[in-house]
């Protein structure tokens, strides 16, 4: 859908069904449901491999957890995870992450194989990711066939990109010479292991910047169904530029069904202007944009922890953010300032054409236009601040 069309043909067919289906009184309470529906999704994730690899830090980065938080995964010298562990997301109790023991300990101490996919309940998960470290082990190949003989999918992560950049460099390798000889020692290992064409991401937990962190997120990302993918993409931090991206893709795509609710149920009149809107809707999403992006001041908070920096250094960048806290009533007047701007009074002639099909659902078109401009020009809006927000935690985090 290009920027400037109000609702796109999809959207239309999707709510001429939503009324066909529910009629047009019960719409904002059927569309309110639907916009909360990715957090009923369940999405279970395995990381499994040899001890010592990564694991448990991996979750804990996903999450977006430290030390001092009690669901901190602890992290070790190796054999620390013993028992399979469900760790949730702080943002969505459905979505989980599953911490399990080191496989070669586990089949060293306890029997045979099938025991090991018992314990591990193998048929939990929708995506298994195989993380290995320095040395790849025969363990790595087992485990990726036993997982893909029962048709699951799983994605080879190898760790601690960071420690083989140091050293490369007292060895004098080049970065892309380093990279590229752990990605073939990887792909021989995994094609000895009968896999042609093995997916393979090599990452470094402490610093997302090196490697292919953001390419394993964004590969895991397209291999879910669609709701599942959203719940995903909405249940984790904006941790990369790349993963800000895909959430505000998934934002924008719900302006449209949040419009028709703020706007279908219109009670507050604006003085001197004929746009109804629930402002307490557009505000509980505005508010819902910044903890996804993690501008929310509880978030903030964490990151002035985390980089040992004072809330003002961390938020003076952040101008949109900062100027939503700072101002009182802040949605309702950038909303009236906005629409007197007259961009929704253009958009509604956009709209028009659609008004013969979907017109009756909304007490006010206007509205709708200037609901869907609002919410998606504070997406962009946001989204610029999460971006320089990532750029300044990388640069406060290089001079810890
Ligand atoms: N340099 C570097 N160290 C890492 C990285 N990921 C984890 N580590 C370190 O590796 C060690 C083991 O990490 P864990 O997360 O406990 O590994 P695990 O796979 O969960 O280990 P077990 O649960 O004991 O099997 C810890 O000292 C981590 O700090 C990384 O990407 N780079
Ligand atoms: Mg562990």
């Amino acid at each position: 859908m290009g920027n400037s069309e109000i609702i796109s043909d999809k959207e239309v067919d999707e709510l001429r069904k939503m009324v066909e289906d529910n009629g047009v009184q019960n719409l904002p309470n059927y569309i309110s449901k639907k916009a909360k529906q990715w957090k009923e999704v369940e999405v279970h994730i395995a990381v499994l491999g040899e001890t010592f690899v990564g694991k448990s830090t991996f979750i804990n980065q996903l999450r977006g957890v430290n030390e001092w938080d009690k669901t901190f995964a602890p992290v070790g010298l190796g054999d620390t995870t013993l028992e399979p562990t469900a760790y949730e997301n702080p943002y969505n109790k459905n979505m989980i992450f599953w911490d399990l023991p080191g496989v070669g300990t586990f089949l060293k101490t306890k029997s045979n194989d099938e025991s090991y996919f018992r314990t591990i309940n193998i048929e939990r998960y929708e995506i298994f990711i195989i993380m290995s470290d320095l040395c790849f082990s025969e363990n790595d190949a087992w485990l990726a066939r036993e997982i893909r003989k029962r048709g699951k999918l799983f994605f080879f992560v190898r760790s601690k990109l960071d420690e083989d950049l140091k050293s490369a460099e007292h060895d004098g390798l080049c970065i892309d010479e380093t990279k590229s000889r752990i990605y073939k020692n990887c792909a021989d290992n995994l094609r000895k292991a009968n896999f042609r064409e093995p997916s393979i991401f090599i990452i470094s937990n402490f610093n997302h910047e090196i490697g292919q962190f953001d390419d394993l997120m964004i590969a895991i990302f397209h291999s879910l169904p669609d709701l599942k993918k959203q719940a995903v993409i909405l249940s984790i931090g904006p941790l990369t530029h790349n993963i800000i991206r895909e959430k505000k893709e998934i934002l924008y795509s719900r302006v449209f069904k949040i419009a028709v609710i703020s706007a279908g149920v219109s009670v507050i009149p604006l003085p001197g202007l004929d746009v109804f809107v629930d402002h307490s809707i557009i505000a509980h999403e505005i508010n819902f944009y910044m903890s996804e992006f993690g501008l929310d001041e509880e978030s903030l908070r964490h990151i002035c922890k985390k980089t040992k920096t004072k809330y003002d250094q961390i938020t003076e960048s952040l101008k949109h953010s900062t100027s939503l806290f700072t101002e009182k009533n802040t949605i309702r007047t950038l909303f009236m300032k906005f629409v007197k701007s007259q961009a929704a009074e253009q958009a509604v002639g956009r709209f028009a054409k659609y008004i013969p099909v979907i017109g009756s659902i909304f007490s006010c078109s206007v509205a709708y236009a200037a609901c869907v401009q609002f919410l998606r020009r504070e997406i962009d809006l946001l989204e610029e601040d999460a971006h320089t927000l990532i750029d300044v935690v990388i640069e406060k985090s290089k001079k810890l």
